[in-house]
């Protein structure tokens, strides 16, 4: 079983896209374990895109991502990184699938709607800077053997 974690941007909230982001990513069969809103600090920001420093974007990243208040999610399932990643649609929303998040509902690369953890080690790294172990729930979904075998 694998957790994630997904942010529904600045964007996403201000849009009033919060619930359909939620909603998709509960259709599809995830599991959600942790959920909260907050306003990100720029310290916070600049942990969590740490890889970025140095590119290009970067500084219009970390204004954008504290510009105003995100809603955090942890995210569960099997293959839940994956899944997500796929539900998402790829970073630029021009080049994402239709159906995902991303084509559907955004237009550009530095408004792209939602943050999801890319990898195990990711995951694992991007849940302990936005949630405390005790505000993640383990709890048993009844429809779980409904959506897997
Ligand atoms: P990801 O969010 O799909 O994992 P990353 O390459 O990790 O994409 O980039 C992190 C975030 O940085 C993107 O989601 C997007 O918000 C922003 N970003 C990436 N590339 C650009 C760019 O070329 N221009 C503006 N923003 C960008
Ligand atoms: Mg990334």
């Amino acid at each position: 079983m694998e957790r994630t974690l997904v942010i529904v941007k600045p964007d996403g909230v201000q849009r009033g896209l919060t619930g359909e982001i939620i909603s998709r990513l509960e259709r599809r069969g995830l599991k959600i374990v942790g959920l909260k809103m907050m306003q990100i600090s720029r310290e916070l920001a600049a942990r969590h895109y740490g890889v970025h420093v140095g590119k290009p974007f970067y500084d219009g990243l970390v204004n954008y991502i504290t510009s105003s208040p995100v809603v955090v999610m942890a995210v569960e399932g099997e293959r839940a990184i994956e899944l997500v990643r796929q539900t998402m649609g790829k970073t630029n929303p021009l080049e994402a699938a239709p159906g995902t998040i991303r084509a559907d509902l955004a237009v550009e690369i530095g408004r792209n709607l939602v943050h999801g953890s890319d990898g195990p080690q990711t995951a694992e790294f991007e849940l302990g800077l936005f949630f405390r172990p005790e505000e993640l729930v383990s709890w048993e979904c009844s429809a779980e053997r409904w959506i897997s075998e």
